[in-house]
């Protein structure tokens, strides 16, 4: 049944005043959005309920997606649009005399994850419930996510994001389905009287796990999926013996705060905490769950599937062995079929400082029982590996190695299938970063591209474009990403090529104005839109970026009448508030935006914008208005980017190095649709091995970067406390790690095209409008679709089942 705007009005009426008591007339924005949200989360209840029993009716296997990190996103638009409400509320919400955007603004964005790895997540939970895959996100409640950023003379300071707050009305906490964690003590095998071996525990710490659900809304599909979110408490039958404040510590800080770093492993006692505490809460409640299809045990293969999100939920193989074993009392053969059949694993990072490895102590003290199991993997594994492999594969594979637990390792013995996230990453995986286990057990790898959803980066960051689309090609590429392709038709049509522009100038100037309300920046909408927004470090190279600008700053000064084809450069990152070497970049771009934004001889010729807090919320305003897409990370460092490929959609021309999926935007659009520059990766690894880079030297003998350079120390830029010499330093005196110098004048030519080219406006829009119309494969639907297919051995289970079609690469 369709929901009318007068039947929306009334019934939005009674929801506040139930909630209230009082008239909406009276009610605060937060009150406003508070009552919307729930009146939505109640109409799409019955789905949601309908779709857990559909699911368990039909014995279906279901996907369970363990993550760390989740960045959904605000969730009112976007769930009012998957349950097609959302044209009917925006009327019926202007009748009362508000606006939805106005109520948006209320929602908090929950930051529970950093970047790339968590968005991922979340859009493919998207997916998978647009596609009507049976599919469950299993991940933390932080009660604080991801620090708020501020800028403080240009310094990055981090704030606590405090996303709870006010009440966060998507979510339903379910005491029903609590699952209690231990931790610690002592453990010991014994047999009990039916002659089964049995773990016995003392002295443990146990922690409630209590489970907090959250509705994933399928496209117009009334499929409604499930995002379970753990919190930690104490058990009710020991608060007694929890006198102070202080003692409860220990419990309510494991999931108090999101760890601030994707990039750099800390081997702390409290993340591993983090990790065993939502591993150990999901696989109880999933194994639970299995025992209402009625089946032997030994289908659990059949009926669920694990992913590993990253080697942070790798626990999930010793936990369901414990589980198994302990438990169901099952031989360490049945166990292992089990477990190993239902497991997956996604590797999204070769950077060996994210790689995790725990201190065997630390784990042993921690998870006894776990490290015991563990032991028992890795001994197996060592005694079947090297007869056939020999001592040294069979060494450099090994689980447990000089004193540390190595998580990738488990991970990967543990998985029937091992993939990275972009062909070129995956690439890397079998040849160099797990060359052995590739070795060792090839059929097991395979590539999974990354992918985002359309629906929240396009149809709805992006209504004008939308309509245009459209307009010239039907809906039906909201359905089937691939009809993008259609658009490719209109490459020599003025009126289109013009009205594409229009869109994009529009998109422009609201962002454009946004940034002058925020920063008070004036920056002209016809200059290029120029992007780099991800999170800050040195392999992403966003001090290359700024060394352009300072290159181009230093033009202008010494060429006052030369003509420069106007730019303004956005940027948006966090830095993790350890990273010092970051925070210096963002001071230095910071303090370089200052000199250049008030420099009366530049003008309208130059303008730097960083945002501050970054996250989901900005993408979805910048994104949309962005000319020129930076994917300048040195090659072979990026495991695939995913920014790179909502600005594509969005019509921005990307500049990359060949890096991560910028190789298959490239195979996707053509090289002549974008600006490629710098060292292969081939060629990073021969200059590498070479081990002769020399960055000084290049320093020296080219004056173009060596003026650029100097400027970082010599007081061109004022407000620096150091910070220039830091990056100044790096680059030149300590031999510059990610190549910048190296890359440097080949991106400044890159650079020079990109102004040639937008001089010629229609040239321009026309590719634009070919990368939109390119952008298609990047849909995460279709990368749900190869993990369900080939990994995950689940099907669509929906009416919309074939909502889908095979992608024509
Ligand atoms: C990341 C990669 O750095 C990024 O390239 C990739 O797109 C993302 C999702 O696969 O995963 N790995 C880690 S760790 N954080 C990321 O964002």
């Amino acid at each position: 049944m369709t929901l009318t705007v007068k039947a929306f009005i009334k019934e939005f009426k009674s929801q506040f005043q139930s909630m209230y008591a009082y008239s909406y007339k009276e009610g605060s924005t937060e009150q406003l959005y508070n009552a919307l949200g729930l009146y939505i989360k109640n109409y799409l209840s019955r789905n949601w309920k309908e779709t857990k029993e559909d699911y368990v009716e039909n014995s279906v296997k279901q996907v369970y997606y363990f993550s760390m990190e989740f960045l959904p996103g605000r969730q009112l638009e976007s769930n009012a649009y998957n349950l097609g409400l959302l044209d009917t509320i925006k009327e019926g919400l202007n009748e009362m005399g508000m606006s939805l955007e106005e109520l948006e603004e209320a929602e908090a964005d929950p930051a529970l994850g950093n970047g790339g790895l968590g968005r991922l997540a979340s859009c493919f939970m998207d997916s998978l419930a647009s596609l009507g895959v049976p599919g469950n996100g299993n991940g933390i409640r932080y009660q604080y996510g991801l620090f708020k950023q501020k800028f403080v003379d240009g310094y990055q300071v981090e704030l606590p994001e405090n996303w709870l707050r006010y009440r966060n009305v998507w979510e339903t906490r379910n005491d029903k389905s609590t699952c209690m964690v231990k931790f610690g003590g002592n453990v010991w095998l014994e047999k009990n009287h039916l002659g089964y071996m049995e773990a016995k525990y003392e002295n443990t710490l146990n922690v409630l796990a209590v489970p907090y659900d959250t509705p994933m809304v399928g496209y117009r599909n009334n499929v409604v999926n499930n995002l379970r979110l753990w919190s930690a408490e104490i058990p009710v039958e020991e608060e007694e013996n929890y006198h102070t404040l202080e003692a409860t510590e220990p419990i309510k800080e494991i999931t108090q705060v999101l760890y601030p770093d994707d990039s750099n492993y800390e081997g702390r006692l409290l993340r591993l905490k983090q990790e065993y505490f939502m591993v150990s809460a999901g696989v109880q409640s999933i194994l639970r769950h299995y025992k209402k299809y009625n089946l032997p045990r030994k289908n659990i293969p059949d009926k669920v599937a694990i992913h590993i999100n990253d080697t942070h939920p790798a626990l999930v193989i010793p936990e369901m062995m414990r589980i198994l074993l302990d438990e169901e009392h099952l031989s360490w053969e049945q166990a292992w079929e089990i477990t190993f059949k239902t497991c997956s694993y996604t590797n999204h990072t070769i950077l060996r400082e994210a790689l995790e490895k725990w201190p065997i102590d630390m784990m042993k003290d921690l998870l006894p029982r776990i490290y015991m199991i563990i032991e028992e993997i890795n001994q197996r594994f060592v005694d079947t590996t090297a007869p056939i492999y020999g001592d040294r594969i069979t060494w450099q594979t090994a689980i447990l190695q000089n004193g540390v637990v190595n998580m990738a390792h488990l991970a990967v013995i543990g998985s029937h299938s091992i993939n990275g996230v972009a062909k070129l990453h995956t690439e890397i995986l079998m040849e160099d970063v797990l060359k052995d286990f590739f070795e060792l057990y090839p059929e097991r790898f395979n590539n999974k591209t990354n992918g985002i959803t359309q629906r929240r980066w396009m149809h709805l960051a992006n209504p004008g474009l939308t309509r245009l689309l459209d307009e010239k090609i039907g809906e039906e590429w909201k359905k089937n990403p691939s009809e993008l392709k259609v658009f490719k038709g209109f490459e020599q049509d003025e009126k289109t090529i013009k009205e594409l522009a229009k869109v994009k100038f529009e998109n422009k100037q609201r962002l454009a104005d946004y940034i002058e309300e925020l920063q008070g920046i004036k920056v002209n909408p016809k200059a290029i839109f120029d992007v780099q927004i991800k999170r800050l470090h040195a392999y992403k190279r966003q001090h290359l970026n700024m060394l352009h600008i300072l290159y181009r700053y230093l033009d202008i000064k010494e060429n006052p009448s030369k003509d420069f084809v106007p730019r303004v450069f956005i940027f948006g990152a966090k830095a993790a508030p350890s990273y010092m070497y970051a925070k210096q970049i963002i001071k230095v771009i910071n303090s370089l935006a200052e000199l250049i934004n008030n420099d009366p001889d530049v003008g309208d010729k130059l303008k730097v914008v960083f945002f501050e807090n970054y996250g989901v919320s900005l993408a979805e305003k910048i994104i949309p208005a962005a000319d020129i897409s930076e994917q300048i990370s040195l090659a072979s460092m990026e495991a695939s980017g995913t920014s790179n490929m909502k600005l594509m959609a969005n019509g921005a021309l990307t500049l990359a190095t060949l890096d991560g999926a910028n190789i298959e935007i490239k195979d996707f659009v053509g090289e002549e649709n974008m600006f490629i520059f710098g060292l292969s990766s081939k060629e990073v690894y021969e200059l590498k091995a070479a081990g002769n880079y020399n960055s000084k030297g290049i320093y020296e003998s080219n004056e173009k970067l060596r003026h650029t350079l100097d400027a970082l120390t010599n007081d061109t830029i004022p407000g620096l406390n150091g910070e220039g010499y830091a990056v100044f330093d790096s680059l030149v005196n300590y031999n510059d790690e990610y190549f910048v110098l190296k890359d440097f004048e080949s991106y400044i030519k890159a650079q020079e095209k990109v102004d040639a080219l937008y001089r010629n406006t229609d040239e321009w829009t026309r590719k634009s409008l070919l990368n939109i119309a390119s952008s298609a494969p990047f849909s995460a639907d279709y990368t749900i679709k190869r993990y369900a297919d080939d990994i995950w051995k689940v099907k669509q289970h929906s009416e919309q089942k074939d909502s889908v079609q095979p992608l024509d690469e």
